[in-house]
């Protein structure tokens, strides 16, 4: 139940809109379709919700985010061999899913890289 998880243990790091699209899924490799998210950055997950306003419904006990990344063990890299676009950044987690993230302000980009550095780097699997 996420509304539930949320109260119990989550606290935002990081929020904000990213343009993303997942790679590989369970280490099979999927068509790419990029979307623009609402992002929550968490100490435990990343989290992909379809706008601001579903997220403030998930608080509210309303729906969940679209895309769950579990951020234990996980890698952040840049990806410019895996995208066209500018400023792209890869995340592969334990399970071999990939999600690419990108915007197209490096500012905005790297904040993003290094905040999800951090969160990654205080977990116990780094
Ligand atoms: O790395 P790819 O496979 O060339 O990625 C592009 C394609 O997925 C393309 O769609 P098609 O499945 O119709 O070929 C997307 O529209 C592009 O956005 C993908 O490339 P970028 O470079 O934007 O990540």
């Amino acid at each position: 139940n996420w509304p539930q998880l949320w109260d119990g243990h989550m606290c935002v790091l990081k929020e904000g809109p990213l343009n993303r699209t997942k790679m590989t899924e369970n280490g099979k490799r999927l068509r790419k379709n990029w979307t623009t998210s609402h992002v929550i950055l968490t100490e435990l997950f990343l989290l992909f919700f379809k706008d601001a306003k579903s997220f403030i419904a998930m608080k509210n006990g309303n729906g969940r985010p679209e895309l769950c990344i579990d951020l234990n063990g996980a890698l952040v890299q840049k990806a410019d061999k895996m995208s066209s676009r500018k400023n792209v950044y890869v995340i592969s987690t334990v399970l071999r899913t990939q999600v690419l993230f990108q915007n197209d302000c490096n500012i905005q980009a790297e904040s993003w890289l290094y905040g999800i550095q951090a969160a990654i780097s205080n977990l116990p699997c780094s």
